[in-house]
């Protein structure tokens, strides 16, 4: 079986993220990384800011997301440097959420260093908050910076990993599923126009569909793999923030972006 492995914040340091990395496990959850009901509070927060669109309003962002900026290098780092003032703000007198995320991988890699990916003195976006109403989802697809973002410094790592922080669940929906096949360049022709990929390529592939996730957990995938989230179907919205990890072996450095 294929299942996810779930730890409380007390086991960080048992976890074994190379299983994650080679494909062993679906996904590591941990629960209650962060607090619910400052969960909440970041939630009530959200209203009063801007968000943006994206892809034909299947959701709602704050922050930009470097997949959607592949060949407009500049426009990203301008809109990295604008959302951080954003999220200054919807964190000011809270634990950071980034900062505890970052802890939580430095705990998993003990012999890493975790900082903020730069390029040239520019930061890439800390990390990116995604709200989804109710009848919206994620198709299947998967990040691959080493593909996608070539023409990105962050492209040379060697393997990736993703943190979802849940800071709203849905009453119903919103599920992730993970499926046990990896990208290859050779599944391109599957691949949308707009976004994701057919679901053909995975019909016959293993999956594991994590549906008990409650705010304050922090679910870890390697995003290589196919992934999607199911349709919302109750009224809340789902509301996570996300950033990325790359991780180059020779130097033990770990870079986050979003
Ligand atoms: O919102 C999620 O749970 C998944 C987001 C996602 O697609 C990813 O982290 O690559």
């Amino acid at each position: 079986m294929w299942n996810a492995e779930i730890f409380d914040i007390s086991e960080i340091h048992s976890i074994n993220i190379e299983s994650l990395i080679h494909g062993k496990v679906p996904a590591i959850i941990i629960r209650n990384l962060y607090d619910k009901k400052i969960c909440e509070k970041i939630v009530e927060r959200l209203k009063n800011f801007e968000k943006s669109p994206f892809l034909n309003n299947e959701s709602n962002h704050i922050g930009p997301f470097l997949m959607s900026y592949t060949t407009r290098k500049d426009e990203y780092f301008t809109a990295a440097k604008k959302n951080e003032k954003i999220f200054e703000s919807v964190f000011s007198q809270l634990p950071s959420p980034i900062i505890k995320i970052r802890h939580a991988i430095g705990c998993i890699f003990p012999d890493y260093s975790v900082c903020s990916a730069r390029e040239l003195e520019k930061l890439y976006s800390s990390c990116i908050i995604r709200i989804h109403e109710k009848g919206k989802f994620i198709p299947l697809h998967k990040d691959d910076v080493k593909y996608e973002g070539k023409e990105y410094g962050i492209s040379k790592i060697d393997h990736q990993i993703s943190c979802v922080l849940h800071l709203q669940e849905s009453e119903s929906g919103g599920d992730v599923i993970i499926f046990k096949k990896k990208w290859i360049k050779e599944n391109e022709k599957f691949r949308n126009i707009d976004f994701g990929y057919s679901p053909k390529l995975v019909d016959s592939a293993e999956s594991f569909q994590i549906s008990n996730i409650e705010s304050g957990d922090l679910v870890i995938i390697n995003p290589n793999y196919y992934h999607m989230v199911t349709k919302i179907t109750g009224n809340l919205p789902r509301i996570t923030l996300g950033m990325f990890f790359g991780i180059f072996r020779h130097n033990n450095r770990i870079f986050a972006w979003a």
